[in-house]
């Protein structure tokens, strides 16, 4: 590994085991790969983790309901995960098990460690609390109904609990959030995500957080009182950096955390509670790195709301996979959907993206190119400077939305750096239309400069392709005949001179 690269670490949540993965735990795992893929190709030493939340009360439901040991039951889910990532061909280099031994080290290490700093103490908790997001909830948060409370965003019925619990001291850490906050405004991609965090949590002092239970078992003892378990939420942040050997002062905790570049980690509006408040009050307590950004987004609904199992509008990635390739689904959900906003989801809005994108404007733009180098060109065509206006032009078009696709994805607005990649192959199409080289057979000096151009074109547009569509767009570097695309050589346009250009089967055959 080159040591002059810049480290960057990337991470979705870790997710329950309870139940099956769908297109909501897709969304968010495919965007921090299609991140990843494109941190690499901008040079950068990239780790990315995702895996499973085991622990909990909830996890413990489930395998009594199935008759099954907890640890067989969370083996068996975790292994659909696995599987669901390979199908889908989205590789990582960590699957974080809060089950793992290595992870207990670190919470076993982290909660001694919080005991000796006095950031702990032992109490009562009396209030709500929700088994299904694993959430203590302020009386003054819940939703009252019919003498009954329920959990403000998911709905969930909150049960009324009062045991003895270990509570870390929060509230100390209020205004120093608060401050956080007001000195990295970029610290949470998402303004609206910021604000709101900022009028509901930090307008008043924080309650210190309960963070141990003792009414089930399934879960890490703390050491010294072991009937008290670790609250999941604090068991499932520090994944995180378990998994890169923090307790054991491993060389990639090291590395890729606490000297690390860039850390940041990919969460659902409804967790960034413990992500952007909790998470860095953690840490910093225990003067430990803060990550650099959290990316927080929006949720994929239905035409019926949210997904949830009660309205039975639950879509099942593997199901899409009975329909399309998976990089054109992964395709869709990174290039159409918005970071910040809910996205309706329907699966015709797939087949409607691969038609209008790729198979109309790129697949097009791919086969008149091609079939005008071969028809006119039967070995390769040669570099020539140009001054004609419309080729200036269409040069600097593709410049320009290269260096537009690079300061989208840079800020993380992921869909609009595929929105440039489309407009330069429209944009590229036009410049056929204009330039009508298919009558230029007699004079091929003009036909070889306009061809190209659009080589060019296509190489830009493959080389923005390849984080989300590693595989297709190898097919079209087939055809052009190179063996890796780099960002570094899409703006020099002597880069086709006198290669033999493959014939092109159809990429992108309409469906
Ligand atoms: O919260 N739209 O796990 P979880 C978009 N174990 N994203 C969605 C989504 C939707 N409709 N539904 C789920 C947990 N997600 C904890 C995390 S991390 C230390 C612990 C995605 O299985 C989104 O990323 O409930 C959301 O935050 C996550 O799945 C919740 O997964």
């Amino acid at each position: 590994m080159n040591k002059n690269k810049k480290t960057f670490y990337i991470t979705t949540p870790i997710y329950y085991p309870s139940g099956s993965l769908h297109i909501g735990h897709l969304f968010s795992t495919n965007l921090a790969w299609v991140i990843k893929n494109y941190k690499i190709k901008r040079n950068y030493d990239v780790k990315f983790l995702t895996g499973s939340d085991e622990h909990g009360q909830k996890i413990e439901k489930k395998a009594k309901e199935l008759n099954m040991e907890n640890k067989d039951y969370v083996d068996m889910q975790t292994n659909k995960f696995i599987d669901l990532w390979k199908l889908y061909q989205i590789d990582y280099d960590f699957f974080s098990r809060t089950t793992n031994l290595e992870h207990r080290e670190c919470i076993i290490k982290i909660f001694n460690d919080m005991l000796e700093k006095k950031l702990i103490y032992k109490s009562l908790y009396k209030g709500l609390y929700s088994i299904e997001d694993e959430e203590f909830i302020p009386e003054t948060q819940a939703i009252k109904k019919d003498n009954n409370f329920y959990h403000p965003i998911s709905n969930h019925q909150l049960e009324v609990i009062e045991e003895e619990s270990y509570f870390f001291k929060m509230k100390n850490f209020t205004k120093w959030i608060s401050d956080f906050f007001d000195n990295n405004p970029n610290f949470i991609v998402g303004q609206k995500i910021t604000k709101e965090l900022k009028n509901n949590f930090l307008e008043h002092d924080l309650n210190d957080l309960s963070i141990t239970r003792i009414s089930f078992s399934w879960g890490i003892p703390v050491p010294s009182d072991p009937k008290h378990i670790v609250y999941v939420w604090l068991d499932a942040l520090f994944n995180y950096i378990s998994a890169l050997g923090y307790a054991q002062n491993d060389t990639n905790y090291i590395k890729y955390w606490k000297e690390g570049n860039e850390i940041i980690h990919v969460v659902g509006k409804e967790i960034t509670r413990f992500h952007c408040i909790y998470w860095p009050i953690f840490l910093h307590s225990l003067n430990l790195r803060i990550p650099s950004k959290i990316l927080a987004h929006g949720w994929i609904i239905t035409s019926e709301g949210k997904m949830s199992k009660s309205k039975g509008n639950v879509i099942n990635p593997l199901d899409l996979l009975k329909d399309f390739d998976p990089e054109i689904i992964k395709y869709y959900f990174a290039a159409k959907m918005s970071i910040e906003n809910d996205n309706v989801f329907d699966k015709k809005f797939i087949l409607q993206a691969y038609n209008a994108d790729l198979v109309n404007t790129i697949g097009n733009l791919i086969s008149r190119t091609i079939t005008m180098v071969h028809k006119n060109f039967s070995q390769s065509i040669k570099f020539k400077q140009t001054n004609d206006e419309q080729d200036l032009f269409i040069i600097a078009s593709i410049n320009n939305h290269f260096d537009l696709y690079i300061k989208y994805f840079d800020q993380y607005n992921i869909n609009l750096a595929f929105d440039a990649m489309i407009e330069l192959a429209r944009d590229l199409n036009k410049y056929i239309d204009l330039t009508t080289p298919w009558k230029l057979t007699n004079d091929l000096s003009r036909l070889e400069i306009i061809l190209n151009i659009l080589l060019n074109g296509i190489y830009a547009i493959t080389a923005m392709l390849e984080p989300v569509m590693p595989n297709y767009s190898k097919k079209i570097q087939n055809i052009l005949n190179i063996s890796s695309l780099s960002f570094e050589e899409v703006k020099k346009m002597e880069k086709f001179d006198q290669i033999l250009i493959n014939k092109s089967d159809i990429i992108f055959p309409r469906k």
